[in-house]
C-alpha cells in the first residue's frame, strides 16, 4: 500500500557486517550450537579513521587497552594462585568497546560500568592495584573488602557508580545522574553499559524511555557480544541490531565495530556531545565476541571454535596496533617500550596489592563504602534550580520535570 510505508535511519558504521546465525543441535552427547550463514575466513577490514582523535590520544587509548588486557591476566594468575575470592570477570575481546567509550567522558561526567568494563573503570582513574585488591578483598581496596567483585564505584572524585548486578538497572540510575546534573543547571553526558542478554529487561525499557522523554544525556552502549552466559544472541532477540530498539524510544541507534577502537570512540563523542546540548539519549550497539566464558569457572565450550577464530582474528589490540605502526604513529620500538611500561606498573601494583593486609574482623561492622557521616554529599554542578509546576525543555532553564 503506497504511502503507508515509515523508514527509519540506523547508522551502521561497520566496514563489514557478518551475518553468522547460531543454531541449537541436540544431539545424544547433549547441546551445541552449530554456525550457519557468513563468510567465515573473511579478511579483517581496516580501522576506520577517527574524525576526533589526535594520534598521541588515540596512543593513549592502545595504552589503555593494554593496561587492561594484561591486568586481566594478572587477575587470573592471581586467581589460579588461590587469593581472588570469589570469580573473576574477563573483558577479552572488548577492550577497545571499554577503553574507547569512558575516554570520550569528560572528567566531571559521570560512568556506570557492567563487569566487564574494567578497561573503563582503569580510565577513569582506578589503579590496577585498586582492582586487583577488590578481587581479593583486601583492607585497602575500594570497598575495604566487604564486596570481593566489582561492586565498587567513586561518587566523590571518579565519578563512576559502582555496577548494579541487576541487569538494567543501571539505566534509570545513570538517566537520573544525567537529570541530577540537569536540575543543578548543567548538561552532562552518563553512560552506561547493557549487554545483549541484559537488554532484555523491563527496567531497560524504563530507564532508556524516561531518559529519552526527558531529553537526558543517557549514552547506552549496548554490548552485543553474541552471548549471555551460555545463551546465543539468536536466541535472545529475533533482530539482528539491537541498535534498532533506538527507533521505538525516538532516539539515535547507531552500531559500531566494537572492536575498533576509533569508531567506538567517535561515536560515544558525538553521542556524549549531543547529551551536553540537552538533546537526549544515544544507543550505541557495539558488536563484537565475549572471548572467553562468562567468568573464570566457564570454559566456554559450547563456543564454536570457529567463531573464536573469526573474532580472534579481529582482536582490538592486535588491530590498533597494526592501525599505529602502519600510519607510523607508533615504531615498533615504542610499542614494545610502552608494553615493558604497562608490565612494569602491574608488576609494581600486584605486589603491592598481594602484600596488603586482610581486612580485621571487628571492621566488618563499618560501612561499605564510607562512614557514618564521615563525607557530606554536594550538588557537583550548581545549587538545585527547581519552580514548581513548570515543565521545560532540554535548554530550558526550567527542570523538565514538574518538582511539587
Ligand atoms: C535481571 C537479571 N537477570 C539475570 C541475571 C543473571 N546474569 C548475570 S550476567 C548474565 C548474562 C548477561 O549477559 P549479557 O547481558 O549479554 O552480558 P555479558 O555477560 O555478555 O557481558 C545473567 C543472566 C542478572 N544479574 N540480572
Ligand atoms: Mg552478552
Amino acid at each position: 500500500m503506497k504511502g503507508d510505508h515509515r523508514t527509519y535511519t540506523i547508522l551502521d558504521y561497520r566496514l563489514e557486517k557478518p551475518h553468522f546465525t547460531l543454531r541449537q543441535v541436540r544431539s545424544e552427547d547433549g547441546v551445541r550450537y552449530e554456525v550457519s550463514g557468513g563468510d567465515l575466513a573473511a579478511p579483517v577490514p581496516a580501522v576506520r579513521e577517527s574524525k576526533y582523535l589526535s594520534p598521541k590520544q588515540l596512543i593513549e587509548i592502545y595504552r589503555w587497552m593494554l593496561l587492561n588486557r594484561r591486568m586481566e591476566s594478572s587477575l587470573e594468575n592471581l586467581y589460579k594462585q588461590g587469593k581472588v575470592v570469589g570469580g573473576v570477570y574477563f573483558g577479552l575481546g572488548q577492550e577497545a568497546c571499554s577503553c574507547g567509550s569512558a575516554y570520550a567522558l569528560k572528567a566531571d561526567e559521570w560512568l556506570g560500568p557492567l563487569i566487564r568494563n574494567q578497561g573503563a573503570l582503569l580510565v577513569r582513574g582506578f589503579a590496577p592495584r585498586d582492582i586487583m585488591m577488590q578481587y581479593m578483598a583486601k583492607a585497602g581496596s575500594p570497598t575495604k573488602g566487604r564486596d570481593a567483585s566489582s561492586h565498587f564505584g567513586d561518587i566523590e572524585k571518579r565519578n563512576v557508580v559502582a555496577p548494579i548486578s541487576t541487569l538494567g538497572d543501571l539505566i534509570p540510575v545513570l538517566a537520573g545522574v544525567a537529570l541530577g546534573a540537569r536540575l543543578q543547571g548543567k548538561n552532562i553526558a552518563a553512560m552506561t553499559y547493557i549487554g545483549d542478554g541484559g537488554q532484555s529487561t523491563g527496567v531497560t525499557y524504563e530507564g532508556l524511555n524516561f531518559a529519552a522523554v526527558q531529553k537526558l544525556g543517557l549514552v547506552l552502549i549496548v554490548e552485543n557480544n553474541l552471548w549471555a552466559y551460555s545463551t546465543p544472541a539468536d536466541m535472545q532477540f529475533c533482530r539482528k541490531d539491537l541498535a534498532e530498539r533506538a527507533i521505538a524510544y525516538g532516539i539515535p541507534g547507531v552500531i559500531v565495530d566494537g572492536t575498533d577502537a576509533c569508531r567506538v570512540y567517535d561515536a560515544c563523542h558525538e553521542a556524549c556531545e549531543r547529551a551536553r546540548r540537552g538533546e537526549g539519549p544515544t544507543l550505541i550497539e557495539a558488536k563484537m565476541m565475549r572471548m572467553k566464558g562468562h567468568a573464570i569457572h566457564d570454559a566456554a565450550e559450547y563456543v564454536p571454535k570457529t567463531l573464536f577464530e573469526y573474532w580472534k582474528r579481529r582482536d582490538p589490540i592486535a588491530r590498533l596496533e597494526g592501525y599505529l605502526l602502519a600510519k607510523k604513529w607508533l615504531t615498533a620500538a615504542e610499542s614494545a617500550a610502552l608494553i615493558a611500561d604497562v608490565e612494569r606498573q602491574l608488576e609494581e601494583d600486584r605486589e603491592v596489592a598481594v602484600a596488603s593486609p586482610m581486612p580485621s574482623p571487628e571492621s566488618a561492622a563499618g560501612g561499605v563504602y564510607c562512614g557514618a557521616g564521615c563525607h557530606e554529599i554536594k550538588p557537583k554542578y550548581g545549587t538545585p534550580q527547581v519552580h514548581a509546576g513548570t515543565s521545560g525543555g532540554p535548554q530550558s532553564s526550567e527542570p523538565a520535570v514538574h518538582l511539587k
